[in-house]
């Protein structure tokens, strides 16, 4: 997909205010700090347009980008950061479990995860807990950058058995610093907007 128009359009808090035009959406669930924010930023060519930060926690609501009036990015809060209290925690939890449950415009869930790491307990967590609704997701192996090409394959069989991972959903490693793996999430993008209803889908690859 060619971006020529992305804008933040709210940071939300609850449903009443999630957009109404019925645009299909993307939802990006993540670590902390896994790199949520900065892969929005490379797919729509956009330095800042979805705050980065290195302090972790940074994201607390859900964060609407718009493309192309085509579709919206819907950046989750990062989850698994030690600081966040208990409370504050349990809501973040309430209202993702609330939209990814209900929201009817959800095409597809990108679970970031990070290329050098196995999955954290939250990530296999979350994963189990989409695999169980039936959920398409796309997991995304960022920051690949950061190790050596030559054990990318490693890494990447250790992510996959550790969440033990569906055949039918996406796996693609990518790097928002480099651009790797953008053109290939973007024809995965494609293929799931266009489907009308997640209940619908049928697996592929
Ligand atoms: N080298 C490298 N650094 C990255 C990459 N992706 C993210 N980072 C860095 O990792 C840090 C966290 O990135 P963010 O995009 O803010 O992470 P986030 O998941 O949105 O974090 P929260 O909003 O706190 O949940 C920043 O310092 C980024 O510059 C990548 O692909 N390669
Ligand atoms: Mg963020």
């Amino acid at each position: 997909m060619k971006v020529t128009n992305s804008e933040f359009v709210i940071s939300a808090v609850g449903p009443d205010q999630y957009p109404v035009d019925g645009l299909p959406e993307i939802a990006l669930a993540g670590r902390s700090n896994v790199g949520k924010s900065s892969l929005i930023n490379r797919m729509i060519n956009r330095k800042n347009l979805a705050r980065t930060s290195s302090t972790p926690g940074k994201t607390q609501h859900l964060n609407y980008y718009r493309i192309n009036d085509e579709l919206y990015f819907v950046d989750f809060p990062g989850y698994g950061y030690a600081k966040v209290s208990k409370t504050k925690r349990q809501v973040w939890g309430e209202m993702i479990e609330k939209y990814l449950l209900e929201r009817e415009t959800l095409r597809l869930v990108m679970l970031i995860v990070d290329l050098r790491h196995p999955p954290s307990k939250d990530d296999e967590m979350m994963y189990d807990w989409l695999k169980h609704y039936d959920m398409p997701v796309c997991v995304v192996a960022t920051k690949a950058d950061k190790i050596p090409k030559s054990r990318w394959p490693k890494h990447l069989k250790i992510i996959r058995e550790s969440l033990a991972m569906r055949a039918g959903d996406g796996f693609i490693m990518f790097s928002s610093e480099e651009g790797l793996g953008k053109d290939q999430l973007w024809s995965h993008i494609n293929q799931h907007i266009r489907s009308e209803d997640m209940s619908l889908e049928e697996s592929e690859e």
